[in-house]
């Protein structure tokens, strides 16, 4: 299926989701980025040469950017922080994307806030 038949088949919810198995490391995924608070792995389906999914390993009601609450600036602060250290990390030295998807029609499909770190190739805008 598509990312948008992916994004537009769940309702979005607060259930766990496949990610509290890629912290408890019950199914496996490339770490390339942790600490206390964050953890980043490849994506699955790489949108591009670099493509690194940053979440937060405590996700506290927080689904998606649209549920964030006074109590989630912090962690929010802690992804892009995050998302900058790795994009070093991995050479981006020419520039790169940071993308948040947020609910059906931003075309989510995991229900635990993420942010997309995007590079290795020339970007277009707009995005799809
Ligand atoms: P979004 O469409 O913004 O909700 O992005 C979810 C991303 O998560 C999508 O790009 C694919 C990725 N993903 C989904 N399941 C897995 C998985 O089991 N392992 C890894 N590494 N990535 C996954």
């Amino acid at each position: 299926a598509s990312e948008k038949d992916a994004a537009l088949a769940p309702v979005p919810n607060d259930n766990p989701t496949i990610f509290d198995k890629i912290i408890k490391k019950e199914i496996p995924s490339t770490v390339v980025y942790e600490d206390e608070k964050v953890l980043a792995f490849r994506d699955i389906n790489p949108q591009a040469p670099t493509h690194i999914v940053i979440i937060p390993k405590v996700k506290d009601g927080l689904t998606g950017l649209s549920k964030a609450e006074e109590r989630h600036v912090e962690i929010l602060g802690c992804l892009l922080y995050a998302a900058k250290v790795i994009a070093k990390q991995e050479g981006l030295e020419d520039g790169y994307r940071i993308v948040i998807n947020d609910g059906p029609s931003g075309c989510q499909s995991v229900y635990h806030i993420h942010v997309h770190l995007l590079g290795g190739r020339q970007m277009n805008w707009p995005p799809g």
